[in-house]
């Protein structure tokens, strides 16, 4: 097979790759090189900004599959029987660059975006149930601890556990983040959690609170710190080659979905807020129920394309789910369209990965690099000419919880167990074992022993008494030399 002739942007065949045109061999360039020019501006133009966290990932494409009936619980086409939906996934670290190693220990990314007969359902998730802080309003400032110092550009241990040791309701993300789940063995051995609240609502209109597990088919596994220590110097795109040849050879990934059900009437007395996102509901209060698993066929066809320009919102809820009253998940609807704009550009949901798999009959316009036209006549709403007229029938599950009262800054102290060290200390004493444990003293005082100064250092070891006390004081001997 013969190789195509180079054109230049407008398809014109170009003269040469090797020589620019100069006059004469020493000559200066000339300006009519307009192949060298377009190329030096494009190359110029081949980044966009990396995602601010998360910048790090690599994705898929895949279908999910509904295998039991959980139609009595939420009326989304997606979780109907016998429903098969397209999706796209991406998984990420969270603190690292772009080139970051895949195998720091860091909470990993489990953003999910499926293409419905409603629209794009987007589920970005972690693979961890929980999160560091509770309320919006301190993201900010908990990934600035976490990313690196404005002086020396480095990261601080320092940074780190002062801002978690000053936010309490961090102890039961970190206690997780410091276990071996900490660091996954690959992105195929990982669980991924919807970690919020949501709402579901089925087709008589009745409201449940439901939490999403999707569980890993390859099963959970992990890499201890040296391991990773050293894969991270090998080869820093460690799991990112393991997603791709994973898929390449056919060895597809799958993930089988679970949700938690809660009685929408159980939330106001149950033990602790079930919106509070530093917790997990026990299964023994609500079993896991089976809806359906996800696996992942086909790698993108090019990284910048479908990956780097995927755009994943919270806010792509089709009907039959909805929020919760979560600060973090209300945080959220807002942020991501707000990054994406910024990032990838106002007209980013016309991209391929982020394109419905539905005809949009938005009466959006215009805007830089826009190239679906607008496929209404008459440009705006109400009109007399056949436009697009909105349906109260798709919206009526949003209008979905009451609320009443003052405007308050305040925190939930309003169920028994709103604290924040009873779960991460269940987790240490009933759900690791002798042997994890053991790993989460090493890696807690092995972090701690690289950079963090007094009085941070004491607070820290506080922190992990209040979490479990038998545990603080192994750390201390450990961070003591004792
Ligand atoms: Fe994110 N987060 N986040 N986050 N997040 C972003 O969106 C943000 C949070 C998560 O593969 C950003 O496109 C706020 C929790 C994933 O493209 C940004 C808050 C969870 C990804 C943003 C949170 C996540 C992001 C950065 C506090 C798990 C990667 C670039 C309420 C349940 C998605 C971007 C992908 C990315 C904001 C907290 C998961 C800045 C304000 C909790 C998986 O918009």
């Amino acid at each position: 097979m013969t190789s195509p002739h180079t054109t230049n942007n407008a398809g014109i065949p170009v003269e040469s790759d090797e020589h620019s045109l100069t006059i004469g061999p020493d000559g200066p360039i000339l300006l009519q090189d307009h192949y060298l020019i377009e190329k030096m501006a494009q190359f110029n133009r081949e980044r966009v900004p990396e995602r601010v966290v998360h910048a790090k990932g690599s994705g898929a494409y895949g279908v999910f599959e509904v295998t039991n009936d959980v139609s009595q619980f939420t009326r989304a086409d997606l979780f109907q029987p016998g429903r098969s939906t397209d999706m796209l996934a991406r998984f990420s670290t969270v603190a690292g660059e772009q080139g970051s190693p895949d195998t720091w220990r860091d909470p990993r990314g489990f953003a999910l975006k499926f293409y419905t007969q409603h629209g794009n359902y987007d589920l970005v998730g972690n693979n961890t149930p929980v999160f560091f802080v509770r309320d919006t309003i301190k993201f900010q400032d908990f990934i600035r601890s976490q990313k690196r110092r404005p002086d020396n550009g480095l990261r601080d241990n320092d940074m780190q556990w002062d801002f978690w040791t000053l936010s309490p309701e961090s102890a039961h993300q970190v206690t997780w983040l410091m276990g071996d789940r900490g660091i996954p063995k690959s992105y195929r051995h990982m669980n991924g959690y919807g970690s919020h609240t949501f709402m579901w609502v089925n087709g008589g209109g009745e409201k449940f609170w439901v939490k999403y597990h999707f569980k890993t088919d390859q099963g959970i596994d992990y890499l201890p710190q040296q391991d990773a220590d050293r894969l991270a110097g090998e080869n820093a795109d460690l799991h990112r080659q393991d997603l791709w040849q994973a898929i390449e050879r056919g060895d597809h990934p799958s993930w089988t979905l679970y949700v938690q059900v809660m009685p929408f009437d159980d939330a106001p007395d149950y033990r602790f807020n079930p919106f509070d996102l530093t917790k997990v509901w026990p299964h023994g209060d609500y079993p896991l129920i089976e809806v359906g698993r996800m696996r992942l066929d086909k790698n993108p066809e090019d990284f910048h394309v479908h990956i780097e320009q995927a755009a994943f919102e919270p806010a792509n809820m089709v009907p039959g789910i909805a929020p919760s009253p979560d600060k973090m998940l209300l945080g959220r609807l807002f942020s991501y369209p707000d990054t994406h704009r910024y990032r990838i550009g106002p007209n980013y949901a016309q991209l391929p990965p982020n394109r419905p798999h539905v005809p949009v009959h938005s009466y959006a316009k215009d805007g830089p690099m826009r190239f679906e036209p607008a496929r209404t006549g008459a440009p705006y709403a109400p009109n007399s000419y056949g436009g697009p007229a909105a349906s109260a029938e798709a919206h009526r599950d949003i209008a979905g919880w009451r609320a009443a009262g003052e405007m308050v800054r305040e925190a939930y102290t309003a169920h028994r167990e709103d604290d924040d060290f009873g779960q991460p200390g269940t987790m240490v004493r009933q759900v690791l074992d002798d042997a994890a444990r053991t790993r989460l003293v090493s890696n807690v005082a092995g972090h701690l022993m690289d950079g963090v100064s007094r009085p941070v250092l004491d607070r820290a070891l506080r922190y992990w008494r209040s979490i479990d006390k038998e545990t603080g004081d192994r750390i201390a001997t450990a961070v003591n030399g004792g």
